[in-house]
């Protein structure tokens, strides 16, 4: 097991991440790029570090919690000879192939490499809510594990660096469809007068219900049969969308959230799969 960790970034989750190693009794290096960011954690009893090299440096376990992988290649360009038989574990947002590249390039200084993605807002780490999905080097898991656990329940994913990402990227699209539904259904029910309070209570139990869907939608994605055992057919449900689409417009709300949908309805059903349930809509997804 690796017994020392830095942060590094201490923006709104890095404090969160921070502040749970502290609260676990970790001996606990933070480094970030406005030092001031640091003082709080300093005076709780976490080790300041007057560089990201020195982060890198002094700890096994190095955590990355950036902006973006522009700011990850600012905190390690100066890293290259403290890197060797460091674990790196980089919960910084971002695509499978920025991903990729940095596992490459770090596995060149025989650096462990651990991707992440937190599932988890600041508040909620250390917490039982709280879960992070990792993947990459195996051993880096084994060996940061215990010390991880302190942010939230931990998801190793498998081998293949993007694994963590991927995943992290597909429930935050399944977060913002939800978020941008509601939204749009709040807008559309405000063009006739209807609060977002006065809303609420038949929204929220609506997505609830519509939740239970979800395992049979699994079930015929898998299978590829879409056909089987339909409730609601595509035909009908595409002329639900195509009239939401229009009431939008003519209720001066911008349909742009839910034109997608009347798209990839048109073209599904275009296709010959009119009887078919909702769920086929996945195929025209896949179909570029
Ligand atoms: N906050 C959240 O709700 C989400 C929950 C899910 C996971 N995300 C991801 O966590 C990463 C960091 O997010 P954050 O909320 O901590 O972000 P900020 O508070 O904006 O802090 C950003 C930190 O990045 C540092 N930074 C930016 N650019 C550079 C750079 N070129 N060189 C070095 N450091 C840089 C910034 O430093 P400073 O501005 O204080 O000097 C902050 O430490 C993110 O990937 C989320 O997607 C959070």
């Amino acid at each position: 097991m690796s017994d020392t960790i830095s942060i590094v970034g201490l923006g709104a989750m890095g404090t969160a991440l921070a502040n749970a190693l502290i609260e676990a009794g970790k001996v606990t290096t933070v480094w970030n790029r406005t030092p001031s960011r640091a003082d709080t954690l300093v005076a709780r009893g976490a080790r300041r570090a007057e560089t990201a090299q020195e982060a890198i440096g002094t700890s096994d376990v190095i955590v990355l919690c950036l902006t973006d992988y522009t700011a990850v290649e600012a905190a390690l360009r100066d890293a290259g000879p403290v890197l060797a038989g460091k674990t790196i574990v980089n919960l910084t947002n971002g695509r499978p192939d920025e991903v990729r590249a940095i596992a490459s390039r770090l596995g060149g200084y025989g650096t462990l490499y651990l991707d992440g993605g937190i599932m988890a807002t600041p508040p909620m780490i250390g917490t039982p809510h709280a879960f992070i999905l990792y993947s990459g080097s195996a051993d880096a898991f084994e060996g940061a594990k215990e010390q991880l656990a302190a942010f939230g329940q931990n998801h190793y994913l498998g081998e293949d660096p993007v694994l963590a990402a991927v995943n992290d990227l597909a429930l935050l699209s399944a977060m913002y469809g939800l978020f941008g539904g509601y939204l749009h259904a709040t807008a559309l029910a405000g063009s006739v007068g209807v609060t977002a309070t006065q809303f609420l209570p038949l929204v929220e139990p609506w997505l609830a219900a519509m939740m239970t869907a979800l395992p049979d939608y699994a079930e015929r994605i898998d299978s590829g049969d879409h056909a089987r055992d339909v409730r609601s057919n595509l035909a009908m449900q595409s002329v639900a969308i195509t009239n939401i689409v229009a009431a939008s417009r003519s209720q001066g709300i911008d349909p742009a959230f839910m034109e997608p949908m009347e798209r990839l309805a048109q073209k599904r059903l275009a296709a010959g799969f009119a009887n078919d349930e909702v769920s086929g809509i996945i195929e025209a997804m896949r179909a570029k």
